[in-house]
């Protein structure tokens, strides 16, 4: 009788912890966070390297040791950056911009049910950092620019500019000045033209008119004679 019990109470038991694995198991996976965005996003592609990386999470992420490492197609780790976590977001400042090229950006952060949880997204960048090159070189050449700059300008105004404005001046003279004369003579010879015109329309129309009639007219005499041209 008491192993019974003892037995009916050993099988209740290990129903119970079943039950209850079964039941904690999908919360305990529920309560992982997942990766829902990123700025840029998984596949993007840059024309120049971002500053910054976001990503986004399910639930607010803990500020544990939270890391992002950015890794080149060859396979090693160009920047290793720590993120800022606020809230559900952890951003990644990057220390340099990344020259063009395939990155996998590899993260890894500790979800809000304390367990480590970590991914990777791909971002490729097409251009190198050229803007941020200059300003470093502009520094110092800034000087030597302008002058090298107001030669070449110089010599582009002084060169180029007797050798284009001839060439440039003979087809314009030339064009120019026969449409000037052409101009002149036909806005002299407009009225005359247009007086000409008007006499040859005014004409053509009487001219269309008068066939008419007359045609209408032969039509008239050919329906009630046999034919005139012939008796002609
Ligand atoms: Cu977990």
């Amino acid at each position: 009788m008491t192993s019974r019990i003892s037995r009916l109470f050993a099988v209740l038991a290990s129903a119970l912890v079943g039950a209850a694995l079964v039941l904690l198991a999908p919360t305990a996976a529920l309560a992982h966070d997942t990766l829902v965005s990123s700025d840029p996003a998984d596949g993007a592609a840059l024309e120049s390297s971002p500053a910054q990386l976001t990503l986004d999470f399910s639930a607010d992420i803990l500020d544990v040791t939270p890391v992002v490492r950015i890794v080149g197609a060859d396979g090693q780790a160009v920047q290793e950056v720590t993120p800022a976590v606020s809230g559900r977001s952890a951003v990644a400042t990057l220390s340099e911009p990344l020259p063009a090229g395939e990155y996998t950006v590899q993260w890894r952060v500790v979800s809000s049910d304390g367990h480590p949880i970590e991914g990777d997204f791909g971002i490729t960048v097409q251009n190198d950092p050229a803007p941020t090159a200059d300003p470093a070189a502009e520094a110092t050449p800034s000087a030597e620019a302008t002058p090298s700059a107001d030669a070449s300008a110089g010599a582009a105004a002084q060169t180029p500019a007797p050798s284009s404005a001839p060439a440039g001046a003979e087809p314009s003279a030339t064009p120019s000045a026969e449409p000037a004369v052409e101009n002149s003579q036909s806005s002299a010879m407009m009225p005359l033209l247009l007086g000409v015109a008007a006499v040859a329309l005014i004409a053509a129309i009487a001219a269309v008119l008068v066939s008419r009639r007359r045609a209408a007219g032969r039509i008239d005499r050919e329906t009630s004679r046999e034919d005139p041209r012939v008796g002609r």
